[in-house]
């Protein structure tokens, strides 16, 4: 059988047109090992948050109410580990790039196939982190809802990371343990470069839920000590469609013994003092201090039994988040209030006014604002 044609046989780039000493298996599998851990991190994280936000109801009665910081703790190493995958993306493609220019493409159908699964790969994890990127600033520039796009291109972005993994087991293994000998500063500068890269971007968006770091929180879109009395705010009083509160307002609870209470009656009622965190699911956190009537207390009084679960309606006119579920373990939990008060003052029109939820271990969109009806359901 005759030769291929010369161009054929090397492609349409000249030999040696990558130059770099690094676009090779070690510093691949070097910066892989850390992309992985963000990866599986940012994984697991935001299973536990799409869970904890949306439970099926098989789930619903068994979520945990504490520990009192889980949810502060796992979204902000989502949003941690995410930013920190971006970097290391960068970092990883750079290395592997002049794969792409493979000669020939394909070699066989197997071969095809495994590159065809690097192509869904790549594109998931890039869209993947492009989202989260986007919704951490709260800007949604596509018609497609946010949440399920994120968590189901997260699956194909896992699960394309596991075969991608199992088809290079044998190459990663050969040289897992092996130094690269002829490139080594060079590797060392490279990789160097890249942990300074994701240390700076850690280091100057961490401080939105970690506290001790808030002083270096330079461009993450919030501090969490600023806003209306020491709180930022998601979604303003105006944004939700100016909520008025009607003169006269009163909370109505609903359950095999209705009832309906004024903002005096309910400030008569035991109060309760204690510290919690808002964690917004986009990235930021921020302790306070509530006052407010426990939610357990409400709706015993409504003749309900330990046990029950609750839906809260809000006076917002429209909204993703004007009803809210919550599931038993957190209306049955003493720290689960309605609140009246933070940080010592009447709550804000934009923290919620004249009540709002806020229950331990729960991410931000469920601790509802401006809090109109109460109604037991299970
Ligand atoms: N009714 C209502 N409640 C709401 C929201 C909303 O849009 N509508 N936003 C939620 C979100 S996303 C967060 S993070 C918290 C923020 O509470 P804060 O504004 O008091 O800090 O409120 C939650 N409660
Ligand atoms: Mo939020």
């Amino acid at each position: 059988m005759p030769a291929p044609p010369a161009f054929l046989r090397r492609g349409p780039l000249r030999e040696g047109t990558f130059t770099s000493a690094l676009h090779e298996p070690r510093t691949v599998v070097a910066v892989g090992r850390w992309l992985g851990v963000a990866l599986l991190v940012c994984f697991l994280t935001g299973l536990t948050s799409h869970l904890l936000q949306g439970p099926p109801g098989w789930l619903a009665p068994h979520l945990p109410a504490r520990p009192v910081n889980g949810y502060r703790i796992t979204q902000g190493l989502h949003v941690i580990s995410g930013l920190a995958a971006i970097p290391l993306v960068g970092a990883k493609l750079w290395v592997v790039y002049p794969r792409l220019f493979e000669w020939p493409p394909a070699r066989s159908v197997l071969h095809a196939l495994e590159r065809l699964g690097i192509a869904v790969l790549v594109a998931a994890v890039l869209l993947e982190l492009f989202t989260g990127l986007l919704n951490t600033l709260q800007w949604y520039p596509w018609p497609f809802p946010f949440r399920q796009t994120h968590f189901w291109l997260g699956w194909l972005a896992t699960g394309g990371l596991l075969v991608h993994l199992a088809v290079k087991a044998p190459l990663v293994a050969s040289v897992w343990w092996r130094r690269a000998a002829p490139a080594l500063a060079q590797r060392r500068a490279f990789l160097a470069a890249t942990a300074a890269a994701v240390g700076t971007v850690t280091l100057v968006t961490a401080g939105q839920s970690v506290p001790w770091l808030r002083a270096l929180d330079l461009l993450a879109p919030r501090r969490p000590d600023i806003g209306p009395q020491g709180l930022p705010v998601n979604r303003t009083a105006a944004q939700a469609g100016t909520v008025t509160v009607p003169v006269g307002w009163r909370l109505r609870v609903d359950g095999p013994r209705p009832y309906e209470l004024t903002l005096a009656d309910l400030a008569e009622l035991p109060q309760y003092e204690l510290e919690l965190p808002i964690s917004c699911v986009e990235g930021w956190s921020a302790a306070a201090r509530w006052t407010g009537v426990r939610m357990a207390d409400l709706v015993r009084r409504a003749g309900a039994l330990p046990g029950s679960a609750v839906r809260v309606t809000s006076l917002e006119v429209e909204g993703p988040y004007r009803v809210m579920e919550m599931p038993a373990p957190y209306v049955d939990d003493p720290l689960s209030l309605l609140a009246l008060r933070v940080n010592g003052e009447v709550l804000d029109a934009d923290h919620g006014f004249p009540a709002r939820v806020i229950a331990p271990n729960r991410p931000g969109v469920l601790q509802t604002k401006w809090v109109e009806r109460i109604e037991v359901i299970a």
